[in-house]
Formats: C-alpha cells, structure tokens, sequence
C-alpha cells in the first residue's frame, strides 16, 4: 500500500522503513499538496530546481557535514550501498568534509515517493556515521 494513501499524517519512520523496490514503476511526479504531506517528515530535506539537457527537474537534497574527506566517502559509499539495495540512485557531490545528496527520480521526471522514502534512510545513515 501507498504510504501517501493513509489520511494519517506520513512519519518519518514509516518512510525509513519503506521499500522502494515494492513500488510500482514510477512515470508520474508527486502533487504539490502530496510533496507538502512528505516534506513535512523531512525537515532537513529541501526541495531544488536543478537545470539539465531536457529542462529544469525538481529535486530532494541535503547537505550531510563531516570532519573530514574519508568521513564523507565512508558515509557516500554506505549510502550508494542502501541506493543499489533500493534501486534507486542519488546525485552526490563530494568534497572535503560534505557530502551533498540530491534525489529526483529519472522516469518521473521529477520528485515521487521513491525519493523520499530513500532520503529517510539516508538521514539514519547520516545518524549511524555521527555514532561511531
Ligand atoms: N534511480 C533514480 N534516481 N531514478 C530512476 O528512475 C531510476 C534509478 N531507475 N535507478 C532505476 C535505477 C532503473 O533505471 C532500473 C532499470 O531499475
């Protein structure tokens, strides 16, 4: 079942915990009033435009902070781990002491359910890196 079909306010938990490769094949981007339902669980997710070859594309990003290059590759590698688990694959920006992960979901054309449900699981990465 759809996460975005319960009335009840979406958590941030029930995202981290959903499994994209359940979903159906994805050609259509979320409503406005289904981004706001989502974007309210992550609060540290902004929603961007970024422009390419076939137009402008909206899409989920945060700015992960780390102390050093090596923190950031370990935590971008354990993050392309949980994408290729999911099947479904961020932009990262890499660089020392930041790690930059944008999602958009590439046969939408823009932002679905995939890109938030992978974005919770990147924020209890991010958390796992911060413990150890
Ligand atoms: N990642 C992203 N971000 N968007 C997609 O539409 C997508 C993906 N599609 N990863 C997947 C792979 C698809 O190409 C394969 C065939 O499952």
């Amino acid at each position: 079942m759809s996460i975005l079909s319960s009335s009840a306010a979406i958590t941030h938990e029930a995202l981290a915990n959903a499994d994209c490769r359940a979903l159906p094949i994805a050609r259509q981007c979320l409503s406005t009033a289904e981004l706001l339902a989502l974007q309210q669980a992550l609060p540290e997710w902004k929603i961007q435009t970024s422009d390419n070859s076939s137009g402008s594309t909206a899409q989920l990003s945060r700015r992960c902070s780390f102390t050093d290059l090596a923190s950031a590759m370990r935590f971008a590698n354990a993050v392309a781990t949980m994408a290729d688990a999911q099947d479904h694959h961020p932009e990262l920006h890499l660089s020392w002491g930041l790690c930059v992960v944008s999602w958009s979901t590439h046969s939408a054309h823009g932002l679905t359910q995939r890109d938030f449900i992978c974005a919770a699981k990147v924020d209890g990465l991010l958390h796992a890196s911060q413990r150890t």
